[in-house]
C-alpha cells in the first residue's frame, strides 16, 4: 500500500516577499499548501537554519539565521499538521540545499521508518532547495512528485526557473499540478 508524505521545503519568512531572499510567489503558495495537507499520511517541513557566519553567505544575502524572525515559518502556514521539522544548512561550510542533508533528522531513515513510499515536494525555492530535495528523494528510492503550483522560485538569474523545471522533468521526477494529485 502506498504511504505518502508531503515535504514542505523552506516556507520561511526570509524566502517570502519582505524577506532577505524573497521568492515573488512565496505568499501565494501558502494557502495552496495548507489546502493539500489533509491528503497526506505524513507532513515534513524543512527549515534553512544557518549560523550567523557561513560560507553560504558569500553566495547569498544573509538569510534564515537560526533563531531569527526571518527563519520562522510563514505566518499563515498551518504548522499544527507538521509531523517533523528538518533543519539544514546548519554548518559553517555547507549550503544544505536538500532536506535530505538535515542535521537533526536523517530524512531518508525517517521516511523509511514510517513506511513512506511516495514523496510529494512543494515549497521554496524551485531552482535550489526544492530541486535538490526532489532529486535526493528520487535517489533514495521514493516515488517522487513535484507539485508545480505549490512551488515558488527566487529566480536570481533570469531563466533559472525554466531550466530547473526542465532538468527535473528530464530526470524522471513526476511534475503535477495540485488538481492532478
Ligand atoms: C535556498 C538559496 C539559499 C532555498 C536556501 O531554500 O532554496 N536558496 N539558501
Ligand atoms: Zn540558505
Amino acid at each position: 500500500m502506498a504511504v505518502n508524505c508531503l515535504i514542505i521545503v523552506d516556507v520561511q519568512r526570509d524566502f517570502c516577499p519582505g524577506g532577505a531572499l524573497p521568492a515573488a510567489g512565496g505568499n501565494a503558495i501558502v494557502p495552496v499548501i495548507n489546502g493539500l495537507m489533509d491528503r497526506f499520511d505524513y507532513i515534513v517541513a524543512s527549515k534553512d537554519w544557518h549560523p550567523a557566519q557561513t560560507v553560504h553567505f558569500e553566495k547569498w544575502p544573509v538569510h534564515c539565521v537560526r533563531g531569527s524572525e526571518g527563519a520562522k515559518f510563514h505566518k499563515q502556514l498551518n504548522v499544527e499538521k507538521i509531523n517533523e521539522v528538518v533543519l539544514k544548512g546548519t554548518g559553517n561550510t555547507d549550503d544544505g540545499y536538500s532536506a535530505f542533508e538535515g542535521t537533526n533528522v536523517d530524512l531518508s531513515s525517517w521516511l523509511r521508518k514510517n513506511k513512506v513510499t511516495d514523496v510529494y515536494v512543494c515549497g521554496i525555492a524551485t531552482e535550489y532547495c526544492v530541486m535538490a530535495t526532489a532529486s535526493d528523494a528520487m535517489k533514495n528510492g521514493f516515488r517522487t512528485t513535484v507539485i508545480t503550483d505549490a512551488i515558488a522560485a527566487v529566480e536570481a538569474h533570469p531563466g533559472d526557473t525554466e531550466k530547473a523545471l526542465n532538468t527535473m522533468k528530464e530526470s524522471g521526477l513526476h511534475m503535477v499540478s495540485r488538481k492532478q494529485i
